[in-house]
């Protein structure tokens, strides 16, 4: 008999799982989803100018590309459709629970089960378990003394408040990382002033955002071949070209000297170009991509504010030396909480051990898939299966490849469980590839847990992580 799957979340990676399953006529499991609708963060991120920077070429699940995107990087609202089209085309709805959170899933030992228990309330008894949640789902709110004593509007990038009108506003974004460098631009056109509060600078280079003209869109929508060979080649050039930037490689100084062109065509203040020049290795934190935020700093309604943040007040923002620079609407363009792994979700494994209690020192996982006590439980985008130079879709295929694989494993010979040895081995690999990479030393961002541990990103090429999950050696679990 199939085995029951719950899957948690309907983004990218959770959906990818149903549609899997359903393909191989496996008709036996049910997607929780805390929102009223699928899409993760692509329907939770909905602030102005969002949009994806990776290619769009990249951007689809491999068996189901779209050909019909409207230009090189598509807009958020045609990457919801996308997946909102894949859960209807691929009969996932019908195993839809929205509006349902998991609350907790502890494995029931004699049963050989995960007992999974929803914010409604109810209780349900899987084989498997497998998270979607991702890595970039619950916003990270600064910690700025005053914050509540704001009396105008403020809200988070991925919570925008689309009832509140910035046009004759002023405005503070706190915060510079690709989220905010969308956004900047689009309130620095609406508002009356904007102030950006830049913490840390960051190296941006510039994107080719072409629109697909109607004869290109026909030929990929006609010319299957076509549009594969874009996207391989695409494949191709981020993998020779931008992933050896984050081990030291040879293109590193390339890239960074396009960056460096980038800033100086577009800021011709050397006052504001020195604010804006990093002080880290390109690649460390996660490289802004975009042609319009530059531009945008340098308008005349446009402040780059860098003295440090020291308190909210109710009528602004107040930086070091007291200064108060006034504001109508704060947007916290401040990142996301992306090391506390699978929170608030309570998972308890054998002998009643709970998996953030085993991940207090930092989250891990073998092939950021499976965590040892904890048996059928499968993650997605797990820990260090970030990437900071492709598109993730790739890596989250490849995972639900390998779980696919898992399937008739477990079926045949029980619960899996990767064996603590094998893990062990895991880690001593990751760390040695991690050591080479330019994320560990040399700056502060998302991809490290407090302890300076990098838990979040891949540290080889993609092209090695999808070889090396091609299938689940069955010797490097244990089973019953
Ligand atoms: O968040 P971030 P994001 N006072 O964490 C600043 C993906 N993404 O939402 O650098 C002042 O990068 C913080 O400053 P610092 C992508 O993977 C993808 O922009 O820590 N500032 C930083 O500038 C991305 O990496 C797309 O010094 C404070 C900013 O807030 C990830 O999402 C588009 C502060 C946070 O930047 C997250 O991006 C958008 C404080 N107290 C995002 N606290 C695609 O197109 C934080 N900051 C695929």
């Amino acid at each position: 008999m199939a085995p029951t799957v719950a899957i948690i979340g309907a983004g990218f990676g959770g959906l990818c799982m149903a549609i899997q399953l359903q393909r191989a006529g496996i008709t036996s499991y049910t997607v929780f989803e805390k929102a009223g609708g699928v899409g993760g963060t692509w329907r939770d991120n909905t602030y102005p100018g969002a949009a994806c920077d990776v290619p769009s070429s990249l951007y689809s699940y491999s068996f189901e590309a779209r050909r019909d995107w409207t230009r090189r990087y598509p807009p958020q609202g045609e990457i919801l459709a996308y997946l909102e089209e894949c859960a209807t085309r691929y009969g996932v709805r019908p195993h839809l629970r929205l509006n349902t959170e998991v609350t907790s899933a502890a494995y029931d030992e004699a049963a050989g089960r995960w007992r999974v228990t929803t914010s409604a309330g109810d209780e349900g008894l899987f084989d498997v378990v497998v998270s979607g949640v991702g890595q970039l789902n619950r916003p990270r709110l600064p910690d700025i003394p005053g914050m509540s004593s704001f009396g105008g509007t403020a809200f988070h990038s991925a919570r925008w408040d689309h009832e509140h009108d910035l046009s004759g506003r002023r405005v503070a974004v706190i915060g510079n990382g690709s989220s905010a460098a969308q956004i900047i631009p689009r309130v620095a056109l609406a508002a009356a002033h904007l102030d950006v509060y830049q913490r840390t600078p960051n190296w941006v280079v510039p994107k080719r955002n072409e629109m697909y003209g109607r004869g290109l869109r026909l030929a990929f929508r006609h010319l299957p071949l076509l549009q594969a060979a874009d996207r391989e080649r695409l494949y191709r050039f981020v993998e020779t070209l931008v992933f050896p930037v984050l081990v030291g490689g040879w293109s590193k100084g390339l890239v960074t000297k396009r960056a460096l062109g980038h800033l100086r065509q577009h800021v011709e203040d050397p006052e504001l170009r020195a604010k804006l020049t990093p002080g880290y290795p390109i690649g460390c934190k996660r490289i802004v991509i975009d042609s319009d935020f530059y531009p945008a700093l340098t308008r005349p309604d446009v402040d780059l504010v860098t003295d440090p943040i020291t308190r909210i007040v109710p009528g602004g923002v107040e930086t070091a030396g007291g200064t108060v620079r006034e504001a109508d609407t704060i947007v916290y363009a401040t990142g996301f909480q992306t090391t506390d792994f699978l929170a608030p979700v309570e998972i308890t494994g054998r002998e009643g051990r709970g998996l953030h209690e085993t991940w207090k020192d930092g989250a891990e996982a073998y092939l950021g898939v499976a965590v040892p006590h904890f048996p059928n439980l499968f993650l997605l985008y797990g820990p260090n299966t970030n990437l900071g130079h492709n598109s993730i879709i790739l890596m989250i295929e490849a995972q639900v490849r390998y779980i696919m694989g898992c399937l008739p494993l477990l079926s045949a010979r029980g619960p899996m469980e990767v064996h603590p040895a094998t893990m062990d081995a895991w880690r001593r690999a990751l760390d040695r590839a991690m050591a080479r990479t330019v994320w560990e030393a040399s700056c502060q961002s998302w991809y490290k847990n407090a302890a300076g541990r990098v838990t979040n990103n891949w540290p080889a090429s993609t092209s090695t992580y999808r070889r090396i999950m091609r299938s689940p050696r069955p010797g490097a679990y244990t089973y019953g």
